[in-house]
């Protein structure tokens, strides 16, 4: 090798196998059960759902796929190619804001307030999070330009504290005390604030005595929360593709570059 070749940065990619408490989870729920969902290690809208079902208690199969292979098992639960996926017995589903309620609606312990003014509450602040949090948050990780990225960083935190606003004001979760839907669907990208946004883009933390604060460590203390989230290396390597704005990362990522709504 000549002294002038530049050394080539090795590529870090997403992983394809749970890590760390996920992968406990992955084992214990390896074996055949009527609820099947099809999931991703890395991927925050399998999380949702994957939190929602540990939380309910019901007997479920996790099957890992790999989205971006776009294999037969998941096309035929998904023609979208998406995760997450989920069949029940021969019925099949996916759109994890859709599967969240479905196993919330099979369950014996509900997410969502039973008072229909209440879960509307709810449901109209899951909107929030899927139409302002999430996009915000892949604008946010995939601007180049360091300006972008400051002006991406305070719309995210606008984002997050508008729905810290709508929140129980004492929480520590979103209607108090107990961990309930609006806390499922918008955790999966407040454990990658830390994990994601800190390294890649210098997100930061906010005082642990603050709202925010206390929302983030109620949320890495929950059991269903810790059994499907990997090691902290397997969201960095995943999400250096969002980073670096690599050219065909996902169908959120390019929707994201598009202007376009979220897939
Ligand atoms: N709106 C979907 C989004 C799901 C989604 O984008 N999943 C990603 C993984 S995090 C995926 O399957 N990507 C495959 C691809 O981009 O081709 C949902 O909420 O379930």
């Amino acid at each position: 090798m000549s002294s002038s070749s530049v050394t080539k940065k090795i590529q870090k990619t997403y992983h394809t196998k749970a890590t760390g408490n996920a992968l406990l989870t992955v084992e214990k729920h390896s074996h055949d059960a009527q609820l099947k969902l099809y999931g991703g290690c890395f991927c925050p809208f399998v999380q949702r759902v994957w939190i929602a079902l540990e939380l309910s208690g019901l007997e479920y199969q996790y099957i890992e796929v790999d989205p971006y292979k776009k294999p037969k098992e998941l096309l035929d639960v998904n023609p979208r190619g998406l995760v997450p996926a989920l069949t029940h017995g021969d019925w099949s589903c996916y759109e994890s804001t859709v599967l969240v309620e479905y196993v919330d609606d099979i369950s014996e312990k509900k997410l969502l307030p039973q008072d229909p003014k209440e879960k509307a509450h709810s449901k109209l602040w899951a909107d929030h999070i899927s139409r302002n949090i999430v996009p915000t948050f892949y604008r946010y990780l995939q601007a180049q330009e360091v300006e972008k990225q400051a002006e991406c960083g305070k719309e995210f935190e606008k984002q997050v504290n508008t729905l810290l606003e709508a929140a129980d004001p004492k929480g520590p979760f979103f209607t108090g005390t107990k961990l309930s839907f609006v806390d499922v669907m918008v955790a999966p990208w407040i454990l990658r604030c830390s994990r994601v946004l800190q390294p890649y883009r210098g997100w930061q933390p906010p005082s642990e005595d603050s709202r925010f604060g206390r929302f983030i460590s109620a949320l890495e203390g929950e059991d269903g929360v810790k059994a499907t989230t990997s090691d902290d290396e397997l969201y960095l390597d995943s999400y250096e593709r969002y980073a670096e704005n690599r050219p065909n990362t996902s169908q959120v990522a390019k929707a994201i570059n598009e202007g376009r709504g979220l897939p």
